[in-house]
């Protein structure tokens, strides 16, 4: 009699909970390379070869140190295809007394385990993911009864929490929560800037890599470039790269975009933190260290953590908060479909080909691309925040619904209708101009709002704020915006809006 203990393609940590207290001898540890998990959207082609190089590695590891791990690839002739399938199959396979799994990190993939009990006639134990700082109840514990859930007081509850950059007194080191107002520097092309290791596919990598080129063959996305860790001691390398040579300037530049430089000085940690090579506490906690030797300023230190038990646990918050009805909204009604350009990076706007080309080669792109470019533009054309969503789960490889749909849909289109975001995340050229060297080498001219020559994003952002007025003029952030609007011409606003729908139809 043994207990079935399913991990799952994003829970390759060595502390997940379901392995906690288990006896090696008394467990059967099932790893699933499934079609379903690989189709229900079509995953860029790095993305499923890293999940799947990752998944392989880490079992060979969980038998180094004495499991029985049962690994079905995908080319199995007997493999399901499915989560379920393969436990059943697995339930032939061994006397089986119970089930035993960690939360998963998506409503739809919960609902398949909470069928399994009944399905199966097996007591099936759910254990908590605590990977995550906060606990599903303390997220909701602290958004009960607020108007606004801001990130920035549940991040201060997350400081309290782990200590992180707080001094003896409980107070934030330096004075000030939150530094992000230093954080906004452009960059310059620097032969001296950092770069992340490229990792060269392994045996197992490249087997992996065949099996995908051939199964997957119409996924976005190229294999050439291929470039991800999959290893826990490869992640770690990439962890010790980011933060000896990269981090101390996390902070000034974090905001900033450069053409042929898709890296800068961000981590390139998520798609590790994700599926857990990486432990998000403990890079927290080196960070802090790191800022407490004075070996890196606080806004760097305080920028980074931030990010992730700050963004990315109450991101995670809203997920599970708001419910599986989330992906449906569409505050702005917005019903246009995604133009094809996301999927070839072949436009000549310079900035949207930059973001897309690097995302069709890499499956990454940096934060401010994702929102200020892609997602921005996305916004402004008025396209289907549902499309959008489906883009952005399928093209990253650190995409998990949990954390992917909050900052699409919520963030960046604005779909939930300001739960996330205090006003919609929508710019003109002005700001990709000021962030970045695009604008310098791109055929439109940024400056012009009107005429062939005149940036794209200029009269969509006028037009946006045109077409939602009813939703948004309500809202305070937005009220200069509006001022400026109804204070021009009617005929500026006219060729504006023409301008805007001339661009949209030929889209
Ligand atoms: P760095 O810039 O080095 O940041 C450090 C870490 O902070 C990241 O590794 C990540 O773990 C965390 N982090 C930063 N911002 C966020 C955030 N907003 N939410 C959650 N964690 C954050 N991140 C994902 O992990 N998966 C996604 O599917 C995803 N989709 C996104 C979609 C949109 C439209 C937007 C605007 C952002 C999205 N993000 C997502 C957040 C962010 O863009 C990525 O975490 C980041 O770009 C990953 O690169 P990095 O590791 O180099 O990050
Ligand atoms: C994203 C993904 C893919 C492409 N393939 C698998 C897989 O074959 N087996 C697996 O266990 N997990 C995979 N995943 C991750 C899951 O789809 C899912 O996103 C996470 O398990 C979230 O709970
Ligand atoms: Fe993008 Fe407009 Fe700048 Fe071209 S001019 S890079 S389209 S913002």
């Amino acid at each position: 009699e043994k207990t079935l203990i399913p991990i799952l393609g994003d829970q390759l940590s060595w502390n997940m909970s379901s392995l906690a207290g288990q006896e090696k001898d008394r467990s059967v540890l099932l790893m699933m390379e499934v079609e379903a998990e690989a189709t229900y959207v079509k995953h860029h082609k790095a993305k499923i070869a890293y999940i799947f190089s990752a998944m392989r590695h880490h079992a060979e590891t969980l038998r180094s140190r004495g499991w029985t791990v049962d690994y079905v690839k995908l080319d199995d002739p007997d493999n399901s295809g499915s989560f379920t399938g393969e436990i059943a199959r697995a339930c032939e396979r061994y006397t089986i007394d119970s089930i035993r799994i960690t939360e998963a990190g998506e409503w739809r993939i919960m609902a398949m385990i909470e069928n399994w009990q009944d399905q199966f006639d097996i007591p099936v134990t759910i254990c908590p993911d605590d990977r995550f700082i906060a606990t599903h109840k303390e997220f909701d514990d602290w958004a009960e009864g607020k108007k606004q859930l801001r990130m920035e007081f549940f991040y201060r509850e997350m400081r309290r929490k782990t200590g992180l950059l707080l001094d003896e007194d409980g107070k934030p080191e330096g004075g000030k929560w939150n530094y992000d107002a230093e954080n906004r520097k452009p960059a310059q092309s620097d032969l001296m800037m950092p770069k992340p290791i490229r990792f060269d596919p392994d045996e197992i990598t490249q087997e992996v890599m065949e099996l995908v080129a051939e199964k997957f063959a119409d996924h976005p996305g190229s294999l050439d470039h291929f470039h991800f860790a999959v290893t826990h001691e490869e992640a770690l390398r990439q962890r010790r790269q980011f933060l000896d040579h990269a981090l101390a300037q996390f902070g000034d530049y974090q905001d900033a975009m450069l053409t042929g430089e898709p890296f800068l000085w961000h981590s390139i940690l998520s798609p590790y933190i994700n599926s857990g090579l990486l432990d998000p506490l403990e890079l927290c906690q080196e960070v802090a260290d790191l800022y407490a030797d004075g070996k890196v300023p606080l806004n760097a230190a305080e920028g980074f953590i931030r990010q992730i038990i700050g963004w990315r646990e109450y991101v995670r918050g809203i997920y599970w908060r708001e419910g599986p009805d989330y992906a449906e909204r569409n505050f702005l009604d917005a019903r246009r479909p995604l133009p094809e350009f996301y999927y070839t990076g072949d436009t000549d706007m310079l900035c949207l080909s930059e973001a897309i080309g690097q995302t069709l080669d890499l499956s990454y792109a940096h934060h401010i691309q994702r929102l200020m470019i892609t997602g921005n533009f996305a916004l402004i054309a008025g396209i289907d925040p549902h499309a959008v969503h489906i883009w952005y789960l399928e093209v990253y490889a650190d995409a998990y619904e949990w954390v992917e749909l909050p900052n699409t849909l919520g963030m960046s289109q604005f779909g939930d209708g300001g739960i996330i975001a205090s006003k919609p995340y929508a710019s003109s050229g002005n700001y990709i101009n000021k962030m970045s060297d695009h604008c310098t080498s791109c055929r439109y001219d940024v400056k012009q709002r009107m005429g062939k020559k005149a940036c794209p994003f200029n009269a969509l952002y006028w037009d946006f704020l045109a077409r939602n007025e009813e939703k948004l003029a309500k809202n305070n952030r937005l009220a200069m915006p509006y001022r400026i609007w109804n204070a021009m011409d009617s005929d500026v606003q006219k060729q504006l809006r023409d301008g805007a729908q001339a661009f949209l139809e030929r889209l």
